[in-house]
């Protein structure tokens, strides 16, 4: 997979991106990660990308021109196509559904604004989907960028250590994972349940299954909604909830 990134502040995501998975995803050439500076498409002496909001108000809009230059010359270095995604508080909720498809994209190209964010002619003309990370703003659009690719990236056949892991991991069951422990068996008084010291992997299975539902009964029950539950699950959980958890 090819991921492009235009941005205004490239340096903000080579932290993140030069750790742990995704570094190791990059190595292993599974994906290539493309930062895209939208200033060196800027005209003139001070290569200026933003501008004040026509009608008035606070801040600063980018340019579409720069941006449309980014866009186009970034396109022709790759003969792939794919979604383009837009950063914004204004967009769709980002969440599993959407890492799926994107992870399932050849190429993938995102654009982060900053300030006030771009000139509505970007929004209409050049995004494919417009995605917001949750109900709060942030600065600009790198955070949220760095989010979504990491999400997409684990999702990449390979990226993970274990090729168990994606499929483990609590949103692609529908539920919140249940908490983990690891050595010691007993720390400052606080013992691990003894089922997990046991060596018994159906009862393992079926505990972590069971912490799983109660946990996301507590936390999130909009989550247990249209999820295939056993019979016996269902009555499991009801007798707990019965039980005040
Ligand atoms: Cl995508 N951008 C900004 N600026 N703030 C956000 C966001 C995006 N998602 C949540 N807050």
């Amino acid at each position: 997979m090819r991921i492009d990134i235009l941005t205004l502040f490239p340096g903000m995501f080579r932290g993140p991106f030069d750790e742990s998975i995704i570094k190791r995803a990059v190595d292993a050439g599974l994906v290539s990660i493309n930062l895209h500076n939208i200033r060196d498409w800027a005209e003139g002496k001070h290569q200026v990308a933003d501008d004040y909001v026509y009608g008035g108000g606070p801040g600063m809009v980018m340019k579409p021109e720069p941006v449309f230059a980014a866009m186009e010359a970034v396109l022709e270095m790759a003969p792939e196509r794919g979604p383009v995604v837009l950063m914004t508080p204004a967009g769709r909720k980002f969440g599993h559904g959407l890492t799926v498809e994107l992870a399932a994209a050849e190429r993938l190209i995102v654009l982060s604004g900053h300030y006030e964010g771009f000139d509505a002619r970007v929004h209409e003309h050049l995004a494919t989907h417009e995605v917001s990370i949750g109900d709060y703003v942030l600065s600009g659009g790198e955070l949220p960028a760095m989010v979504l690719v990491d999400a997409v990236v684990r999702q990449i056949p390979g990226a993970l250590g274990s090729p168990d892991s994606v499929e483990e991991e609590s949103f692609s069951a529908g539920l919140l994972e249940a908490p983990h422990y690891t050595r010691p068996p007993e720390f400052r008084g606080w013992q691990v349940p003894d089922v997990l010291l046991s060596g018994h992997h159906a009862e393992v299975d079926k505990w972590r299954r069971r912490q799983n539902l109660l946990l996301t009964a507590r936390r999130r029950p909009d989550l247990l909604e249209g999820l295939p539950l056993s019979n016996e699950e269902k009555e499991w959980l009801s007798e707990q909830m019965e039980q005040g958890f």
